[in-house]
């Protein structure tokens, strides 16, 4: 891990030591994109049988899993795995069912009435990835809190390994969370098969899900066309910071960088600590947890953009967070929950050393569909109101108009739109009559 001492950086050092490995919006990976997305705009569903055949290496004519594969699938699932899902869902369930908004109701003036009310938006597109590590949790995470909201279509897409399979246990809890259909295809040419439809592939209102580059490459050049579907958040790869104190827990602290890194060579795992021999501590033993993981060679990887900032304080410590602004922070210092008030951008907060950043991952309840790539200075998580939008409703009595109409002529003439003006003062007359 690349070693920094924070009160010795000059600003545009302390910038390179905050700064990410993926390139995102890279011109050649946006021009492959384009391309792919327009093949399956003119193409539809060949289209994406081609690239599927193409980049994951798998031949199929149709995409769609029958349901009674999925049944299959949750049958035959062994009892551990149902219970641990079962335990997953009902958790994240309670968590997003205490989300749900309340529909506001405000009198601005007398006589002038103001609502606001909450509809599920129609469709929504999933993207649940394959690839090294099939995530069974993030069909969990997008496919509950979309049925919570009340989504009707709740579609996944999801990459087939190269033996064409769908790994057995998304299949179950697909079935299991009531998802309308499954589709065996993934990267930029699912994205593009939600966001125009194909012949089976229905078009969706809203696209969510994280996914490499290409995945979120694809989401943003959607989310941009006129017309274009709504998408929930930059997703990228995953990331994670962890504050560790003098006094924490050397092997805790490595378990948790080495959960992210983990997960994709561009992962990337910065520590932040007030203890210099700390820092040394949990070098080690990050190297030693590393030897025996079955994923040692991403994990490796992803380690070489690793970060240990030493700093001199608390203070330095909150400014660090706040300018990388991490997908995950964990906080395994002394009174860690005294922290979370100056901590303005993060995805989630883990606090203290009983709280791996796994249970978040999986099951406690909160969302791991999190912003990345600093993101979560504008961004916020998967929640329930992402499968949601607002609408107003206002109604005026005779007694309103007359209250407000006034205002709103004189505004109308400021800004010399008469049809505007005259839409007042022509009933305003008509109530002087
Ligand atoms: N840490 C990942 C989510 C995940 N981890 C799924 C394990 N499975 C991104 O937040
Ligand atoms: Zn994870």
């Amino acid at each position: 891990m690349e070693r920094f001492y924070w009160s010795g950086l000059s600003e545009e050092m302390r910038e390179s030591a905050l700064s990410r490995p993926a390139a995102i919006g890279d011109d050649k990976l946006v021009a492959s994109v384009r391309e792919i997305m327009a093949g399956v705009k003119s193409g539809g569903d060949k289209a994406v049988s081609n690239y599927t055949a193409k980049f994951d290496g798998v031949k199929s004519e149709t995409h769609l899993i029958p349901a009674e594969e999925l049944e299959a699938a949750w049958e035959a699932l062994p009892d551990a795995d149902k219970t641990a899902i079962e335990t997953a869902k009902s958790n994240i369930e309670q968590f997003h069912l205490a989300q749900r908004p309340q529909d506001i109701s405000v009198k601005t003036m007398k006589g002038v009435y103001c609502r606001r009310e909450s509809r599920a938006i129609g469709t929504a597109g999933l993207y649940v990835p394959g690839g090294t590590a099939p995530l069974v949790s993030t069909l969990l995470m997008l496919a509950i809190p979309a049925k919570v909201a009340g989504v009707r279509n709740r579609i996944v897409v999801t990459p087939p390994a190269k033996d064409g399979h769908i790994n057995q246990a998304i299949l179950a809890a697909a079935h299991r969370c009531e998802v309308t259909a499954v589709y065996a295809c993934g990267g930029a040419q699912a994205i593009a098969a939600l966001a125009y439809g194909t012949e089976t592939i229905p078009k969706c209102d809203k696209i969510f899900g994280p996914g490499n580059a290409w995945v979120a490459t694809a989401k943003s050049l959607a989310a941009q066309e006129p017309g274009g579907p709504g998408i929930d958040l930059p997703a990228g790869p995953s990331e994670a910071m962890v504050l560790a104190g003098r006094k924490s827990n050397a092997v805790f602290v490595a378990s948790d960088l080495l959960s992210q890194a983990e997960h994709d060579t561009l992962a990337q795992v910065v520590c932040v600590t007030t203890s210099p021999d700390k820092a040394q501590e949990i070098e080690d033993a990050v190297q030693e947890q590393l030897q025996t993981l079955p994923r040692k060679e991403i994990a490796e990887q992803a380690l070489e953009y690793a970060r240990i900032i030493i700093a001199d304080s608390r203070a330095d410590v909150v400014d660090i967070v706040n300018r990388y602004a991490p997908e995950h922070l964990i906080i395994q210092m002394k009174d860690p929950e005294m922290l979370v008030p100056k901590i303005r951008n993060v995805g989630s907060i883990f606090l203290g050393p009983w709280t791996p950043e796994a249970v978040g991952d999986y099951a406690s309840g909160t969302n791991h569909t999190l912003p990345t790539y600093g993101a979560a200075r504008a961004y916020s998580g998967v929640t329930l109101e992402s499968f949601i939008k607002y609408i107003s409703v206002q109604r005026l009595t005779k007694k309103g108009l007359k209250n407000l109409g006034p205002t709103v002529e004189r505004l109308a003439t400021m800004e010399e739109l008469e049809a505007h003006r005259r839409a007042v003062s022509l009933r305003l007359e008509t109530l002087n009559d």
